[in-house]
């Protein structure tokens, strides 16, 4: 049986509740309450050293990282499929995925954190707008990337996409609504109206 460790509020959670939606493989779902630092009690860091969500029980196989997490799944239960076939597509989906890890999740974080869950005069405004541009300079690569289709690889939904999802959720927060490029804003909207991403919208 599949267990799931996870938050409702976890942006990187999120991308595994999308995929296992998408492949329809049914998941218990554990809540860590991140609040009151369940996910740093003794119990909890036996499992993930790390003390992080998401983690995956897979019947007593623990895995954390939410891309390793992902490609997991997509080798265990591989339809539908979420990284096309042969080794260029899955090395591009890979590619995309420590990407958006180290040009946007990484950012998106100095932002997202303080944005959602700290009264607005504890803001880190340097820092915040020294990732804004961090992220504007990965959006202006991705719409590039973009130009003329649907999808980041092979112009087919990937995990390449759902990676994203969570963190285009907060683009409005993130950067100035009217600097979002075109392909960027198109894609974005497209991803965001999928059931999938629908059902997992963070209440916060
Ligand atoms: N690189 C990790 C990041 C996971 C992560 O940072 N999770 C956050 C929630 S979105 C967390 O557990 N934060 C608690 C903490 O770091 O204390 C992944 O991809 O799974």
């Amino acid at each position: 049986m599949l267990r799931l460790h996870s938050h409702p509020f976890s942006t990187f959670a999120r991308r595994i509740r999308i995929a296992l939606i998408e492949k329809n493989i049914p998941c218990e779902q554990v809540t860590i309450d991140l609040a009151s630092r369940q996910h740093r009690k003794p119990e909890y860091l036996a499992l993930n050293p790390y003390g992080r969500v998401p983690m995956l029980d897979d019947d007593g196989f623990l895995l954390y990282e939410s891309s390793a997490i992902l490609l997991y799944l997509e080798d265990e239960h591989p339809e539908p499929a979420l990284v096309p076939a042969g080794a260029k597509g899955r090395a591009e989906v890979d590619m995309h995925l420590r990407l958006c890890d180290a040009q946007m999740a990484a950012h998106a974080g100095t932002i997202i954190f303080p944005k959602r869950f700290m009264p607005e005069a504890k803001w880190p405004l340097p820092a915040i707008a020294h990732a804004s541009a961090e992220i504007s300079k990965h959006l202006a690569i991705l719409d590039r990337q973009l130009e003329g289709v649907d999808f980041l690889v092979h112009d087919r939904f990937t995990l390449a996409d759902i990676a994203y999802i969570p963190f285009l959720q907060f683009l409005p927060i993130m950067v100035d609504a009217a600097s979002v490029p075109a392909n960027v804003a198109r894609w974005s909207a497209a991803l965001l109206a999928r059931p999938s991403s629908l059902e997992t919208v963070p209440a916060q």
